[in-house]
């Protein structure tokens, strides 16, 4: 801190999600002097802001909490084995993490002084924070965008976005609801929105694969028997390709017999969580033949389920294969389908022109509904830094090193903006997200007390650096399927004119891999950093 006297801290964190809680944890123990700014009122990021009904995980809720603290496994009982957004919540509050976090404030700009090697923040209401170092622990998923789709501002009933969600009730009882949107928001508020309103219209632009959840409740005795399994549960995310406790059969599908993959696959269907998916043929996702049979074994089953024959293959995707996208899970969804109060509309077939004063308008059918939900999503991964006004060495724009994609050192630096970190940004290792966050905190603590330990005042990544692992996020890539389609995951938003072209916007190899990678960097003594 004697480095640092000038200014207000020595390190700032933008974000009081997962990664801003554990970054800000790992500050103290380092005794560094750190603010949290978050937007929200509290604690939570994604668990905050998301809390539309039926919201929960699809990760098992014990690969999901922290590893960091005995104490808090030793304390913390999940109920559910796929837990609902409110025990969430509740999680992140238990934390106990709040010293040093302001509330309620939103960053909007944040500048690179050149001359004092810092950081300069500003808020929304004009205040400013200096520091040398700047953490960027704005989330994946976190900027939400509306349909561009005319007459939003017209509608004169309840109109809720699923990612700012009131905290107050909202009844649904005897009244006509509208959901725009079916991904894995979509289709958890549908199956749980379904239960208690007096009609449900989905619109539906893209079907999802979308497979059973298999939730159940948690026992104590249960509990007691996952807690002392925890270690074993972090060794299988910890060695997994992208942290969950799931394994792939590395069994190539075309080379299995048609009934032992039929077995295989019955008896994967009756399985839990994302077991489906990651647990099946690995060559799913990069062979299309195989990828066709799996998704022929899932359409029969939405066709067992769904009765009315045009609204199963409605629900059945055509234009991309199973886990192309995010797998949706879903628990009662198909079967919503089948009450008589609940309508299908493809706008694909039956386009929305308008949203009226009273619904919405079809180029067929003028609805009125009581209530519209947008489930329609996130500017994703490289949207949460476009929000804020992020200005490197010289002025120059983060948004702007950006166009062609994103580019960084190992997702965790950018060409040019020194001295700061990002925790889940761009071509970083997503997948299980707390356990990615819990390694790149790490990485990043580790980092700030070298630098802290070996008065260092500036640090930034070289242009090789960035320029080769760009090259290498990019061949990770090659060969899977779900590059060549349209979603989130590779940058594409459709109601944003500026990202209707796909990217690479993540890492997609092994978590092991990214680790080791990252970590030789820590063990060469960041000597791969320009550090002064
Ligand atoms: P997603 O997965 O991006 O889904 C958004 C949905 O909204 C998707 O079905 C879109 O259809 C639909 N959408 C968006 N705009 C429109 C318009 N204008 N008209 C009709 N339909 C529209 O977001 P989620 O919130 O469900 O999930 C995000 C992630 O959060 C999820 O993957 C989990 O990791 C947690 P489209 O597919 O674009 O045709």
């Amino acid at each position: 801190s004697e480095l640092n006297k000038d200014l207000d801290y020595d390190v700032l964190i933008i974000g009081a999600g997962l990664s801003g809680m554990y970054s800000l944890h790992r500050m103290h123990q380092l005794g560094l002097r750190t603010k949290v700014f978050e937007a929200g009122g509290d604690v939570g990021g994604t668990w905050y802001w998301n809390r539309y009904p039926g919201a929960r995980f699809d990760s098992e809720s014990y690969s999901y909490n922290f590893s960091f603290s005995q104490e808090i496994l030793d304390e913390w009982n999940w109920s559910e084995h796929f837990a609902s957004q409110p025990e969430t919540l509740r999680y992140c509050e238990f934390l106990g993490l709040r010293r040093d976090m302001q509330f309620d404030t939103r960053i909007t700009a944040a500048y690179f002084q050149d001359k004092t090697n810092s950081w300069l923040l500003k808020d929304e209401q004009g205040r400013q924070y200096t520091s040398r170092f700047l953490v960027t622990c704005i989330g994946i998923l976190n900027n939400y965008t509306m349909p561009n789709i005319p007459g939003i501002h017209d509608y004169e009933g309840e109109a809720y976005h699923t990612a700012r969600w009131p905290s107050v009730p909202v009844s649904f009882e005897s009244k006509r609801v509208a959901i725009i949107g079916t991904g894995a928001t979509g289709i958890q508020a549908t199956q749980e929105i379904v239960k208690t309103a007096g009609h449900l219209t989905v619109f539906q632009r893209t079907p999802n694969w979308s497979l059973p959840l298999r939730n159940a409740p948690i026992s104590p005795e249960e509990m007691d028997e996952i807690r002392s399994q925890y270690p074993e549960i972090f060794r299988k995310c910890a060695e997994s390709y992208s942290c969950f406790m799931h394994v792939s059969d590395t069994r190539n599908t075309l080379e299995v017999s048609p009934e032992e993959r039929q077995t295989f696959w019955d008896d994967l269907y009756e399985k839990r969580g994302f077991e489906k998916w990651l647990g099946n043929f690995g060559n799913i996702n990069t062979n299309k033949e195989a990828n066709d049979l799996f998704s022929d074994f899932v359409a029969k089953k939405i066709r067992q389920r769904v009765k009315d024959p045009w609204t199963a293959e409605t629900l059945i995707p055509k234009c991309h294969g199973f886990g192309t996208k995010r797998v949706p899970l879903e628990s009662g969804y198909f079967e919503a389908y089948n009450q008589p109060n609940v309508r299908l509309v493809d706008v694909k077939s039956n386009p929305i022109e308008c949203i009226s004063k009273k619904g919405i308008r079809t180029r067929d059918v003028d609805f009125e509904f009581d209530i519209i939900i947008y489930a329609t999503g996130f500017d994703a991964v490289t949207g949460s830094f476009t929000a804020i006004d992020f200005q490197g060495v010289g002025g120059i724009k983060l948004g702007d090193r950006w166009v062609e994609g994103p580019r960084t050192f190992l997702g965790l630096f950018v060409e040019g903006f020194p001295n700061m970190t990002m925790v889940m940004g761009p071509h970083q290792m997503f997948g299980n997200i707390p356990r990615s966050v819990e390694y790149a905190v790490s990485w990043v603590s580790r980092f700030i007390e070298y630098c802290r330990d070996h008065h260092i005042t500036f640090a930034e990544t070289t242009h090789q650096g960035v320029l080769d692992w760009t090259e290498h996020v990019h061949n990770c890539a090659i060969g899977l399927l779900a590059n060549d389609v349209d979603s989130w995951m590779t940058g594409v938003n459709k109601n944003l004119a500026h990202k209707q072209k796909r990217i690479i916007a993540r890492y997609q190899g092994p978590a092991p891999g990214y680790r080791k990678r990252a970590e030789d960097v820590a063990t060469r003594n960041y000597e791969d950093l320009i550090m002064k």
